[in-house]
């Protein structure tokens, strides 16, 4: 153990311990910036200095490490100036026009400014010029780069994908995309993950909250919005509500005063999901046990669009089954537009999702069955528009028939839970007989690459399940390489799933991730309904549109051409 004095208080920590992580641990605040728990440690903002006796300068306190008999102060005269300072320098290369950026309100830099009492700027701003292409889903504000990093190192070290990188040299450096290319030209899979660890608004999704709601005031439109399982365990977060009181029946309460015409649940095409997918792979086992490469899930657009661009080659292994989201439009477009009597141009379709790159989804191939995704953090910005007040809201249910889902649909919004919802319809399609519902829950939890085994009616079935692009790059190079053999994998391009997705609200820690996760397996478990195949809605839209699963109408609406 390391002996230090912190403000004046004796510290006992393990060596190797930074002063950043000594200070926390007996409550001692020291603000960070630029700082992500084992993502960025590099101590480029300078906010975090501390003084330590015997030094002259002050030194960051997020990379430095304890050392026997330091005495340390984070908030001395010294520290206040010089961290005061270097804050000022930071907005003197930043756009800090708050009232009319979306970060206003949860930015980091903004409340720093604050907490340090900055009032005036005695430096003049310098800005880079803003060329970004502003149709892309991802916006990046070159104005409002502070130069953190840390969409660097998410998009390096977690995701895989070095998207972005230090350009430009001297007083011209800055982070723009890797060898000056614009963004369209890479590989981004629109995860999101660089959005998400933006301290400041210079990366964000397209606001497409304008489009959403001409059409809602647009009498000769039928607005039709679902909203997918993982924004119901995170809206409430940027409201400061509670997980029990935030519920998705709120979230519908507070859609409904914006005035769109049907709320659905984007849970029942989940459900429908898993009858075509579980389907298909039943099909598709012999083919699968014969040339020992697995069929993968296709519901992540991130995920989509990383294996078509780093692994071409077993893009075919993809299920044809559309994801959730894209099911639900077509559904919405034929079977309830048939069923309202109406013509299905009428229809604008909006999804509420956790995520960036449904935006670009909903545009592949013709782009008919969704008309504009908003992300959770664009509802809460929808709902200021409206000066709702969610904590005031009641209870309100999803419209019928496309607004049950079952355990199985809701949680596929964190990782393992598409995997687990499948092999439950699978066991019942193969036996005739459900399975235990927590049976196969060893494929649960927040584990970057799980595998397990399991025996369907006498044969052998082997998943793996992963989150995070670099994950799953592992496990594609593992697959390629056979040193690993699957039937079936699922894969999220986001850690943790959609829970933790691009477009969910900004988080404090991992910690939040975790419950979010909880919340929706306590649904599941709640849920009267635990198999998709028993989802009423579902069987009625069999009965009445699509006659079973992969049949020649479910391939034309419900599937991607192959
Ligand atoms: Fe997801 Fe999915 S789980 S992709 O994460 O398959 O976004 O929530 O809606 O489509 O259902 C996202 C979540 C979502 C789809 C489903
Ligand atoms: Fe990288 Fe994902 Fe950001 Fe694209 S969206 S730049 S892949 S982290």
């Amino acid at each position: 153990m390391v002996n230090l004095k912190i403000n004046g208080r004796d510290v006992s920590v393990k060596e190797g311990t930074t002063i950043l992580d000594a200070a926390k641990s007996i409550g001692e605040t020291i603000p960070t910036l630029c700082y992500l728990k084992d993502i960025n440690e590099i101590g480029a903002c300078r906010v975090c200095v501390v003084e330590v006796e015997g030094t002259e300068r002050c030194v960051t306190a997020c990379n430095n490490f304890v050392e026997e008999g330091m005495v340390v102060y984070t908030n001395s005269r010294k520290v206040r100036t010089t961290r005061k300072t270097n804050v000022k320098l930071i907005l003197s290369q930043h756009d800090y026009k708050c009232g009319t950026c979306i970060r206003s309100g949860n930015c980091t830099l903004q409340s720093l400014a604050n907490e340090l009492n900055i009032s005036e700027m005695p430096y003049d701003s310098i800005l880079e010029k803003d060329n970004w292409d502003k149709t892309f889903p991802l916006i990046r504000d070159a104005r409002k780069c502070i130069k953190c990093m840390r969409c660097v190192q998410v998009c390096d070290n977690i995701q895989g994908m070095h998207v972005w990188d230090v350009v430009n040299t001297g007083s011209r450096t800055t982070v723009n995309v890797r060898g000056n290319h614009k963004i369209h030209e890479t590989a981004c899979t629109l995860c999101g993950q660089c959005v998400s660890s933006c301290p400041v608004g210079a990366l964000t999704e397209r606001d497409d909250v304008g489009i959403v709601l001409d059409a809602v005031e647009n009498e000769d439109i039928i607005t039709v919005v679902q909203v997918a399982p993982a924004v119901r365990t995170a809206w409430g977060e940027s409201f400061g509500l509670s997980k029990d009181f935030a519920t998705a029946q709120r979230l519908v309460a507070g859609l409904r005063r914006i005035g769109f015409d049907y709320i659905f649940d984007t849970t029942f095409a989940a459900d429908m999901t898993i009858m075509e997918e579980g389907s298909e792979f039943l099909e598709r086992l012999p083919e699968i046990k014969e040339s020992g490469l697995p069929m993968f899930t296709s519901c992540c657009p991130g995920w989509v669009k990383f294996i078509k661009s780093q692994f071409p080659d077993m893009a075919g292994r993809l299920s044809s089954a559309k994801s959730p989201q894209q099911m639900f439009g077509a559904v919405t477009k034929s079977y309830y537009a048939e069923k309202l009597g109406v013509d299905p141009e009428k229809i604008f379709c909006v999804s509420i999702m956790p995520c960036i790159a449904k935006k670009d989804e909903c545009t592949w191939d013709g782009g008919k069955d969704v008309d504009a995704v908003l992300t959770t953090r664009e509802v809460e910005r929808m709902f200021k528009a409206f000066f709702i007040k969610p904590e005031e809201l009641g209870e309100d249910e999803f419209d019928d028939p496309l607004g049950s889902g079952t355990g199985a649909g809701v949680i596929f919004g964190a990782t393992g839970g598409v995997m687990e919802a499948a092999l439950r319809s699978a066991y019942f399609l193969v036996t005739g007989k459900n399975p235990e519902a927590d049976a196969f829950q060893s494929v649960r939890g927040l584990d970057g690459w799980k595998e397990a085994k399991f025996n369907l009616a006498g044969t052998d079935i082997r998943v793996a399940v992963a989150s995070g692009l670099g994950n799953a790059r592992r496990l594609m190079n593992a697959i390629r390489n056979k040193e690993v053999h699957y039937d079936f994998v699922e894969i999220m391009s986001c850690p943790g799933g959609c829970i933790n997705g691009g477009g969910q609200p900004y988080k404090e820690d991992a910690s939040d991730v975790e419950a979010r996760k909880n919340v929706l397996y306590g649904l599941d478990r709640h849920n009267s309904i635990r198999f998709s195949h028993e989802n009423p809605s579902v069987q009625a839209c069999y009965k009445e549109y699509f006659e079973k699963p992969l049949s020649h109408r479910a391939h034309e609406l419900l599937h991607v051409e192959e």
